[in-house]
């Protein structure tokens, strides 16, 4: 008799874009064959929980019906490629989208194995077809990222990635890309050789076409340079940081044959989602939900899977996925807005959304236990009640309104981008937590280890003082990040 083994599988959606009619199919899929909740990643896309080992194939297939992939969500090669979310931030939305599903296209891996082993389709026998000239037959050293900023909005955390790319819009017009290198967050307790790192800025690239080379050339040197003999080393920050930034660059444009121009300006001011109804540029709604830590359930106070089931089915919206863990229904008709309104106002969205305080809506955890392999301590369960009680904190010290970004993950490897956050809460052991402060509000710094391996009284009460002190001594209009940055680290 075989172990019941169960799985988790997760979608590859650029830009994190999902039609109505794939939202209706996963809403089946998950709960014919998994635990029923569908989790919004912090890298904008789905996973399932809980599939058995014998409905992995049908699982695959019925996502293949709705033209949906899982291929390469996991492993040593090129992730989801992340792009900012937000229909209204920019009239270039659309361009970078299309930007992203470019590099998606150009980095996938080229073997014909998913659709024989899961799809049942045909053995080519031709080894010539599936020649890749990317991945060879090593794939990379590890994992890679790649995520585009449309400024002003971070939501991506684009320095959180292997390559992160800003988009440089001038006069209405998208002109090309600043390009940084080397983000990663995770590192090993108790090893100081590992390191979260934010990637670093070395130039701008003109055009889509030099921008697809560039990214290409980046993730060729480091399948030939990045380390292959230990795997805590083996990303891409490890790889730059060995070389050299200068060294990097130079083989980038030797590789590309396109020269950096010098970094373009421009500001990145917000990470979080706004929640509630907005327009884009062509006058279409899209409403921001925020979902808590990700996890589409039906509760007693909000059935937001069956809300977004009558939306899918009745086609009122397209479904965008943010990397806050958050859903936007988007490309809203005006005349399809209240009827949309209604269905969120009948299953209470509206009223729960309305409730969420301002910490709240930025926080974020991963998944942690009870399927996380990697976890030390909770995560996406526990949350919720901890954030409760900061929020009581905070009321007490007239800081209610504060928007402070906070995240929670269960292990060093900071799944939801705790290094990120203004403060980061990092597992160590069951109930046990580092308590990280002195991030950024923007995501241009990372924070520090303030405190170790605090139970839930301990983090409470460390939070309560530096509530306090933040209050006292804050100037005029600063974040709690750059406060912590200066006041609790000041040597
Ligand atoms: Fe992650 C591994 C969940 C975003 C760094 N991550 C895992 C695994 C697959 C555990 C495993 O290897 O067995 C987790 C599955 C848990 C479960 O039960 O579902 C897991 N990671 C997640 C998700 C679902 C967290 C969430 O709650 O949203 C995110 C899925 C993203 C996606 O859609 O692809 C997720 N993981 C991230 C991020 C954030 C990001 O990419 O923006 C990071 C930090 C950034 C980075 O990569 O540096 C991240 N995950 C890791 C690492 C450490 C990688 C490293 O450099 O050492 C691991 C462990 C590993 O790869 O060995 C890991
Ligand atoms: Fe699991 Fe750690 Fe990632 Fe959380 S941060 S999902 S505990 S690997």
């Amino acid at each position: 008799l075989e172990r019941l083994y169960s799985f988790m599988v997760r979608l590859r959606l650029t830009g994190g874009l999902l039609l109505p009619h794939q939202w209706a199919a996963i809403h089946h899929v998950a709960g014919k064959y998994s635990t029923e909740v569908i989790k919004i990643t912090s890298r904008q896309t789905l996973q399932l929980h809980g599939i058995i080992k014998a409905d992995i194939k049908p699982t695959l297939k019925s996502f293949h019906q709705a033209e949906l992939t899982t291929i390469a969500t996991c492993g040593d090669i090129n992730r989801n490629v992340l792009c900012s979310a937000h229909p209204a931030y920019s009239v270039l939305h659309e361009q970078v989208f299309d930007v992203a599903k470019k590099i998606t296209e150009k980095l996938l891996p080229k073997t014909h194995g998913y659709a024989e082993i899961w799809l049942d389709e045909e053995r080519l026998g031709n080894p010539e077809l599936e020649k890749d000239e990317l991945y060879e037959n090593r794939y990379l050293p590890r994992k890679f990222k790649i995520a585009i900023a449309i400024p002003p909005h971070n939501d991506v955390d684009v320095f959180a990635n292997d390559i992160g790319l800003i988009a440089i819009e001038e006069d209405n017009r998208l002109v090309g890309f600043n390009v940084a290198i080397g983000g990663g967050l995770a590192s090993t307790h108790g090893n100081p050789d590992t390191y979260p790192r934010l990637a670093t800025e070395i130039g701008f690239v003109q055009g889509e076409e030099n921008l697809i080379n560039v990214v290409y050339a980046i993730a060729a040197i480091q399948r030939d340079y990045g380390n292959r003999a230990d795997r805590k080393f083996a990303r891409l920050k490890y790889t730059v940081d060995k070389y050299g930034i200068d060294w990097f660059k130079q083989e980038i444009e030797k590789r590309s044959g396109y020269p950096f121009l010098p970094l373009k300006p421009y500001q990145l001011l917000e990470r979080a989602d706004i929640i509630g109804w907005h327009q884009n540029h062509e006058g279409k709604w899209y409403y921001t939900v925020f979902v808590e830590n990700g996890r589409v359930l039906d509760t007693d106070t909000a059935q937001l899977k069956t809300a977004l089931y009558e939306i899918a089915t009745k086609k009122l919206a397209n479904f965008r996925f943010t990397c806050n863990q958050n859903l936007i229904l988007s490309d809203i008709l005006p005349v399809n807005k209240p009827a949309v309104e209604s269905v969120l106002v009948q299953y209470g969205i509206i009223q729960a959304n309305a409730l969420f305080s301002a910490i709240r809506q930025r926080s974020m955890a991963c998944v942690a236990l009870p399927t996380c392999p990697l976890a030390l301590a909770e995560a996406q369960r526990y949350f919720p009640s901890l954030i409760s009680k900061i929020e009581l904190l905070l009321a007490n010290h007239h800081l209610e309104n504060e928007p402070i970004i906070i995240r929670m993950t269960g292990c060093p490897n900071g799944c939801a981008r705790s290094y990120a956050a203004e403060i980061g809460l990092i597992g160590t052991a069951i109930g046990k937590y580092n308590l990280y402060l002195g991030g950024d509000y923007a995501g241009f710094r990372l924070n520090k280890l303030y405190k170790e391996s605090l139970d839930e009284t301990a983090i409470l009460q460390e939070l309560d003082a530096c509530f306090k002190a933040f209050s006292q001594f804050r100037k005029r209009g600063q974040s709690f990040g750059d406060f912590s940055n200066e006041y609790f680290f000041k040597s």
